[in-house]
């Protein structure tokens, strides 16, 4: 079987610098090695309340950042998932093998059922990880790169998958984890101590990949630092500053003992100010063909329509297997 990787964000805000550094960028990597699906979660995101019409428009944003950043067209299929209904019927049947005491498990569904309570959480996010199992085995995905948060529900998949097979017959490729070798959490520029994310309420603590210039200028120099001068990398000690170089090293891909060298003898002010230029220059590029998609959308409509057909092709195929397994339908 030919390897193929499978991956997703949910389209809930801009993808922001964590994004990139822990999930883009390394897809950009991959898709020289395997065939790639990259999908836009838009039935995920809809687990937490979102606005319509902004929805709409993170989905489109999120897919012409895909592109923006280096996803080629010719080497991997891109697709919303809504627009291939099989997710939501194999998430379903998902559902009907998956065990009320593993999905209370799920370490995500704690977290964000403990922020509304769980009474009145809603049931999606309860089966969000039976979706995303459908989502990866759809495809006969082998490999999915994922954070470390992921990973809890990538297993899960693969206890499904299992538990179908037994079941049913073979039907599902059970696939690994892919983790980033030198993959980062990257956290928040102004609460070093939380992840950089979308929902950061710090406004400079998030760098999003369509801020201008002058924003990401002055994001930066109102990055928290530690105490001390010296530019010297100790995630413990230091880790601010551990934060920054970071960044820093992902923007430019110079090692650790490089960036210290580069920056002997200099201090905070000198390296921020570098920092911001570096990550000026890397982002730059993909700002600016996040803003030639949204001026004109035909070409990302265009690779969107062949993504769907694509995943629809695929999906159809599997769901008619699967149908059969099950025993749904007539014959
Ligand atoms: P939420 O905060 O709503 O749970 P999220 O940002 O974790 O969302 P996605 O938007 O779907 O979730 O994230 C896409 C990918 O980006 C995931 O693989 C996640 O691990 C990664 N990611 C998110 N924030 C960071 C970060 N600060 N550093 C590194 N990777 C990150
Ligand atoms: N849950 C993931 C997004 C996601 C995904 C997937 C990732 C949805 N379906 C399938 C990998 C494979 C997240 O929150 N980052």
């Amino acid at each position: 079987m030919q390897d193929l990787v499978l991956s997703g964000v949910k389209p809930t805000s801009i993808p922001h610098l964590g994004n990139y550094i822990g999930a883009l960028k390394y897809w950009v990597e991959l898709q020289h090695t395997y065939r790639c699906a990259f999908m836009i979660a838009d039935l995920h995101a809809i687990t937490v309340p979102q606005n319509p019409a902004e929805l709409r428009a993170r989905t489109i944003d999120t897919a012409a950042m895909y592109f923006a950043v280096g996803i080629l067209p010719e080497r991997c299929f891109v697709f919303v998932q809504s627009e291939v209904p099989q997710h939501a019927e194999l998430g379903w049947i998902l559902g009907t093998i998956a065990k009320m005491g593993e999905m209370e498990r799920m370490t995500q569904f704690k977290d964000k059922s403990a922020k509304e309570g769980r009474e009145r959480s809603g049931i999606g996010l309860f089966t969000y990880p039976a979706l995303m199992a459908a989502d990866i085995l759809m495809y006969d995905t082998t490999a999915v790169p994922v954070g470390e948060d992921q990973l809890q529900h990538l297993e899960l998949t693969r206890t499904l998958a299992q538990r179908f097979n037994t079941h049913f017959g073979p039907t599902f490729n059970v696939p690994e984890a892919l983790i980033q070798k030198h993959g980062a959490r990257i956290m928040s520029l102004a609460h070093p101590d939380r992840k950089m994310s979308k929902s950061d309420v710090a406004k400079n603590g998030t760098i999003f990949l369509d801020d201008d210039t002058d924003t990401i200028r002055h994001k930066i120099s109102r990055a928290v630092t530690d105490s001390g001068s010296t530019i010297t990398f100790d995630p413990i000690e230091r880790p601010a500053l551990a934060n920054l170089m970071t960044i820093y090293h992902h923007m430019t891909g110079k090692t650790m003992p490089e960036i210290e060298q580069l920056f002997a003898g200099k201090g905070f002010g000198d390296f921020k100010k570098e920092l911001a230029e570096v990550t000026i220059n890397h982002l730059g590029p993909i700002r600016h063909r996040l803003l030639e998609f949204r001026k004109d959308p035909s070409e990302l409509m265009t690779l969107l329509n062949k993504g769907r057909d694509q995943a629809q092709k695929l999906a159809e195929q599997k769901m008619t297997l699967v149908r059969d397994r099950v025993g749904l339908g007539r014959a």
